[in-house]
């Protein structure tokens, strides 16, 4: 697998106009080589590819990284980063600028005498699309949060804490194959609903609280997320009102995912409807992002975004409604773009749960 990747990225490389490209970040170091210690860079050009380890992993990368020659660091980095450079002839190094820290830039500026490029989302470019080993993993994964959501629903009840909750979920992913959680959950009962990214509080959750559960967890490398907005009783005409539109917001923005659209024009289909309900000021964020070994990852959905989707592509749809004081209400699922359309990988009813 890292063979096709390793031809994918050696044609950015070569659009780049540069002889090489440094990886620094550790996910499109994994993404590239399959390494997946925590310590690694990697040197890139059209016919060469290193990655520079140290001692503590060199078996493990020699396994994981096949295609790459394996290199021990030694104390200081940048010594053997100029003499692979050096032998090799190269002039123009690509780095990855959002992800290069000051402190190394400078550093790696001094110590290598190279004319250095900055490059952005050379390598998170390819990770959008999505190849069918890597969906079949994320879809794994986003059933295993149905299955979560569901035992959650035995749980929710009155007197009830969202840490309690949020620990019984942490408990029941991990159980079921996660390595960790994606994010900190996001349990947020009645007001503070409110709170878009309301984490888990000792709050216990109440009668007539509509209660936001978002989660997810990392399956086999690949991150999942997900929400829904349940309903402790009867819910009231405002909590019933403003579910309604997000619901319909968010079923129609999943409808108009698919390959050649727009990531701009998807965010306004769910946009339009809460503007026309006067609720536009309550949507304060973008539709969606797409996700895959990172939870936040390329394309985003929002105003300011202009990605043309593509097969392959796994995006979230997550519009939500926040009322300050009272509550809010947000459903999120991860589609992912096919031929034809979209599907949805995480499944559990968007219909309006009352406990
Ligand atoms: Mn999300």
């Amino acid at each position: 697998m890292s063979f096709e990747r390793l031809e994918a990225i050696r044609k950015s490389i070569s659009e780049s106009e540069v002889d090489a490209l440094l990886v620094t970040h550790p996910v499109n170091r994994r993404y590239l080589s399959g390494f997946d210690g925590s310590s690694g860079l990697l040197l890139i050009s059209c016919n060469q590819s290193y990655l520079i380890t140290d001692f503590r992993y060199l078996e493990q990368a020699e396994k994981q990284a096949e295609a790459f020659t394996i290199i021990r660091r030694h104390d200081e980095l940048y010594p053997g980063l100029a003499e692979i450079i050096n032998q090799n002839g190269w002039k123009k190094i690509g780095f990855e600028a959002k992800q290069l820290i000051y402190d190394s830039y400078r550093e790696m500026t001094e110590k290598v005498k190279s004319q250095w490029v900055p490059l952005t989302d050379t390598v998170e470019k390819l990770r959008m699309v999505k190849n069918a080993a890597e969906l079949t993993v994320m879809s794994k994964g986003a059933a295993q949060l149905d299955r979560a959501f569901s035992h959650l629903l035995t749980l929710i009840r009155p007197g009830v804490s969202e840490r309690q909750l949020a620990l019984e979920l942490e408990i029941f992913l991990l159980r079921a194959g996660a390595e960790e959680k994606s994010f900190k959950f996001i349990v947020a009962s009645g007001p503070r609903g409110a709170l878009p990214h309301g984490v888990a509080t000792e709050k216990t959750m109440m009668v007539g609280e509509m209660v936001t559960l978002d989660f997810g967890a990392v399956f086999d490398g690949y991150a999942t997320d997900m929400t829904r907005t349940v309903c402790l009783g009867k819910p009231d005409q405002l909590q019933l009102s403003i579910y309604e539109l997000v619901r319909k917001a968010q079923a129609e923005a999943a409808k108009a995912v698919g390959p050649q659209k727009n990531t701009k024009e998807i965010d306004s289909v769910a946009r339009d409807i809460i503007e026309q309900r006067g609720y536009g000021d309550n949507f304060g964020h973008g539709l969606g992002h797409g996700i895959g070994l990172e939870t936040h990852e390329a394309p985003t959905l929002s105003q300011l975004s202009d990605t043309i989707l593509e097969p392959g592509m796994v995006v979230t749809i997550e519009p939500g409604v926040y009322l300050p004081g009272l509550g809010g209400v947000r459903i999120e699922d991860m589609v992912y773009v096919t031929e034809t359309g979209a599907h949805s990988m995480t499944t559990s009813t968007r219909e309006l749960i009352i406990i």
